[in-house]
């Protein structure tokens, strides 16, 4: 008698599946909001599991708190049981128990990671409890396919400044080679007023970036979420890592031209566009 087997698939299921792990942004311009709209964007639908929630708008950060553990854990495993997921990509990971929790998970699940080691908001303000850098680096870094520093993460990840131009290749190249994962080290706030620079380090070898400076108007956040989403969506899409990156690295630039402003109670507020 014939016994039906299921069918493995090769392909990605349609419309392929990401999963976000990430803190909620009240304001939508950040955060999981920003990840579901990119993913939506690229065509991906998007699961999410909330690790925190923050009363914020791209001005200020009033309070937050994370979710409690169980219930995150729940998210995840309930949606991982459920689909099949093609890549995920985590965002704020606001302490140590959290990143724990995530790691586990994780761990046993052969899944596409990309991370981006979010630590403060835009508004300089921290949304981590603690220093997480050394159990993002051990626990969630080796099953990462892709981090996505800004240059004080990457100082945070290597325990050294990162601080110019000449500094990113090597930062890009020793943080990916010390975790055995690739990395996008985002050159943003290199100081001038020069071509912006941003370094990917992808199976030994460096991919720079340029791109013209664009003013990001003061009260946009959201870019590196939008950006490693971006770059999530393109892998769920099976797409070459560079071709991935560089996508991104294009969409997040038209994202900030096409910039939105809103005028109420005498302030001026913006986000990224569609
Ligand atoms: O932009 C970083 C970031 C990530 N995640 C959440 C945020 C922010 C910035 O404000 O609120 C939830």
């Amino acid at each position: 008698m014939l016994v039906k087997q299921p069918q493995v698939s090769v392909m990605p299921p349609t419309p392929p599946i990401a999963l976000t792990i990430a803190g909620s942004d009240c304001s939508g311009g950040a955060g999981i909001q920003a990840d579901l709209k990119t993913f939506q964007h690229f065509g991906v639908h998007g699961l999410s599991a909330i690790t925190s929630i923050v009363a914020e708008t791209p001005l200020e950060v009033r309070q937050w708190a994370p979710v409690d553990i169980p219930l995150l854990q729940d998210q995840i495993n309930i949606v991982l049981d459920t689909y099949s997921v093609s890549v995920v990509k985590t965002g704020l990971l606001p302490s140590l128990m959290v990143i724990i929790a995530v790691a586990e998970i994780l761990e046993k699940r052969n899944i596409p990671l990309v991370v981006d080691p979010v630590m403060i908001a835009s508004t300089g303000t921290s949304l981590i409890h603690e220093d997480t850098s050394g159990t993002l680096s051990s626990r969630l870094l080796p099953i990462t396919t892709l981090v996505t520093p800004n240059m004080s993460e990457a100082s945070a990840l290597l325990n050294r400044d990162v601080t110019t131009r000449q500094d990113l290749e090597a930062a890009a190249r020793d943080i990916a080679e010390t975790y055995h994962t690739s990395c996008l080290l985002k050159g943003g706030h290199l100081p001038g007023n020069g071509d912006r620079l941003d370094m990917l380090w992808h199976d030994g070898l460096a991919y720079p970036f340029s791109h013209p400076m664009c003013d990001i108007p003061k009260g946009i956040h959201g870019t590196g979420c939008t950006l490693s989403a971006a770059i999530a969506a393109g892998l769920a899409h099976r797409q070459p890592l560079e071709t991935a990156v560089e996508k991104g690295i294009h969409y997040v630039q038209q994202l900030i031209q096409d910039a939105h402003m809103w005028h109420h109670n005498g302030q001026t507020i913006q986000c990224l566009g569609w």
